[in-house]
């Protein structure tokens, strides 16, 4: 158990379909903590070494022309097990298959325009939290929720 911070994109199909609000309320009541915010448009570079272990994969191609189609919504979100949370919450790649419940599995049918990125672990959401986020970007509060949320001995 421990406290860790995740990235989320709202790719452009989402914000193209209205449904950045909808998704980040899903994860403000869960009782994640979000720590940074912006709207951005992703570049070739970023999408290169985000996406490197799709390089050699047939629908590289495609994926960075959909991920640099319109600007994307970029969150952090911190939490005890944020990486594994989260992405038990966007649910699995592709839509059709994605469990109900799940962002995936309740908004998207696509394989490939799936609606969300989410960090798979937490060393990969350090390097992504890097790639587009500045320290000052990243905001340290306190949350008034933060004992409803977690138990005495989990805030310790
Ligand atoms: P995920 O971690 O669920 O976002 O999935 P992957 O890292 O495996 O894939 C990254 C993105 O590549 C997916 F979100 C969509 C795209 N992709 C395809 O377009 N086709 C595929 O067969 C697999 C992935």
């Amino acid at each position: 158990m421990g406290m860790q911070r995740t990235v989320v994109l709202i790719k452009p199909d989402g914000l193209q379909r209205g449904l950045i609000g909808d998704i980040m309320a899903r994860f403000e009541h869960k009782g994640l903590k979000l720590v940074g915010l912006k709207m951005m448009r992703l570049s070739d570079e970023i999408l290169d070494t985000w996406y490197a272990h799709h390089k050699d994969k047939p629908f590289f191609k495609d994926l960075k022309a959909f991920m640099t189609w319109t600007p994307i919504v970029a969150m952090v979100w911190e939490g005890q097990e944020a990486v594994s949370a989260v992405r038990t919450i966007v649910g699995v790649t592709k839509g059709y298959a994605a469990d109900a419940g799940s962002i995936r599995g309740d908004y998207g049918m696509s394989g490939s325009q799936n609606l969300i990125h989410a960090s798979d672990e937490p060393q990969n959401a350090e390097k992504e939290i890097n790639l587009i986020f500045t320290q000052e970007e990243l905001y340290e509060y306190r949350s008034v929720s933060e004992e409803l949320i977690y138990s005495e001995a989990e805030r310790s």
